[in-house]
């Protein structure tokens, strides 16, 4: 079943099998995208850090599958999957930009936390946690100026929800009636900390009851229950009916980090979530048989490699350019 009552399979049949197709092939782009990333950075061939969001994939498509062009994005610093669902994504800057180039999204300057598309409002990550969250109460408020019908997606995790910043950016945004969507990834940690150590409540969405919005919280390994929520957030708050707070249940089965040793968690909490698969799950929905869905699989690697060659054939950024975008 769905947030809408439906069976999935009886939803998927409305949307139609184009549109399921597009989403299991997002969702398999983004995990072929980090799993090569991971590849990449281990072999040293792209710097920094890195924060991996596979097994949070159904979170990213399903909510960037319920919005329309001109809406924005506040990203957070695990969002390489939203950058990959958002619009105008484009795999050949996104693996340019991790891997420094001129190309990328940010002409290489940004790396894999900061990745911003501003012509498509993607607004770009913040290194920050919750650093979005007063962000997206002033894209809010110049939506609401402006008086358009465009709504603000903002992410962050369960450690996030603990912040200063979500209280205030919450009430703020209630008392104004801004547009915002408030996705909280609870991916049951905030680096070591288990979120049952971190909260005194069970459902971080109950929350919102206190800021006077919606609060709702969903399997966010279930494309499907993400899609349907973060669509009804986003006609309430088109027709001004104020922001809401979505918590998306998962798991992130990599390390919070490339440096961590995650000795928090055990070898079989973590194969217990990976058989809650997002993807296995909607291509089960979808009636796929495992041969199609390992031919979309290769697809999404043939895609990633050829972004690979794409930033490998791309200049680095010239020294004469380094001054630009740090000096106004
Ligand atoms: C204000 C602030 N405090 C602490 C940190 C260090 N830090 C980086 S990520 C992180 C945990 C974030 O957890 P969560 O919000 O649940 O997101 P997740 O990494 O699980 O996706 C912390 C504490 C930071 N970057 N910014
Ligand atoms: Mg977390």
């Amino acid at each position: 079943m769905n947030e809408n009552g439906l069976p999935a399979k009886v939803e998927l049949a409305r949307l139609g099998h184009d549109w399921a197709r597009e989403r299991l092939d997002t969702m398999l782009l983004i995990r072929a995208f980090e799993e090569k990333a991971e590849e990449l950075f281990s072999a040293g061939r792209v710097h920094g850090t890195m924060h991996l969001s596979i097994g949070q994939e159904a979170s990213a498509v399903g909510a960037a599958s319920a919005l329309r062009e001109g809406d924005y994005l506040l990203n957070h610093h695990r969002g390489h999957g939203h950058c990959l669902a958002w619009f105008g994504s484009d795999v050949d800057a996104m693996m340019a930009e991790f891997m420094g180039k001129e190309t990328g999204y940010c002409r290489g300057r940004g790396g894999s936390m900061h990745i911003a598309n501003v012509e498509a409002n993607n607004l770009g990550a913040n290194g920050i946690v919750g650093g979005g969250l007063p962000i997206s109460v002033g894209v809010g408020l110049s939506i609401k100026q402006r008086k358009t019908t465009q709504v603000c997606l903002t992410t962050f995790g369960d450690g996030g929800a603990n912040t200063g910043a979500f209280h205030e950016s919450l009430n703020m945004a209630s008392i104004w009636r801004l547009p915002v969507i408030y996705l909280c990834e609870n991916n049951q940690y905030a680096m070591s900390m288990p979120m049952q150590r971190a909260f005194n409540i069970e459902r971080i969405s109950r929350r919102a009851a206190a800021y006077g919005m919606a609060g709702v919280t969903i399997d966010g390994n279930d494309l499907l229950a993400v899609y349907a929520a973060v669509r009804e957030a986003a006609e309430r708050a088109r027709s001004g009916g104020g922001p809401a707070l979505i918590e998306a249940v998962t798991y992130r089965w990599r390390g919070h980090s490339k440096s961590d040793k995650q000795a928090y968690r055990t070898r079989d909490e973590v194969k217990e979530w990976q058989g809650r698969d997002p993807i296995i799950r909607f291509a089960a929905v979808m009636g796929l048989s495992e041969a199609e869905l390992e031919g979309a699989r290769s697809q999404a690697v043939a895609r990633v490699e050829a972004a690979v060659a794409f930033a490998e054939a791309s200049p680095e950024p010239a020294v004469e350019h380094i001054a630009e975008g740090v000096y106004a």
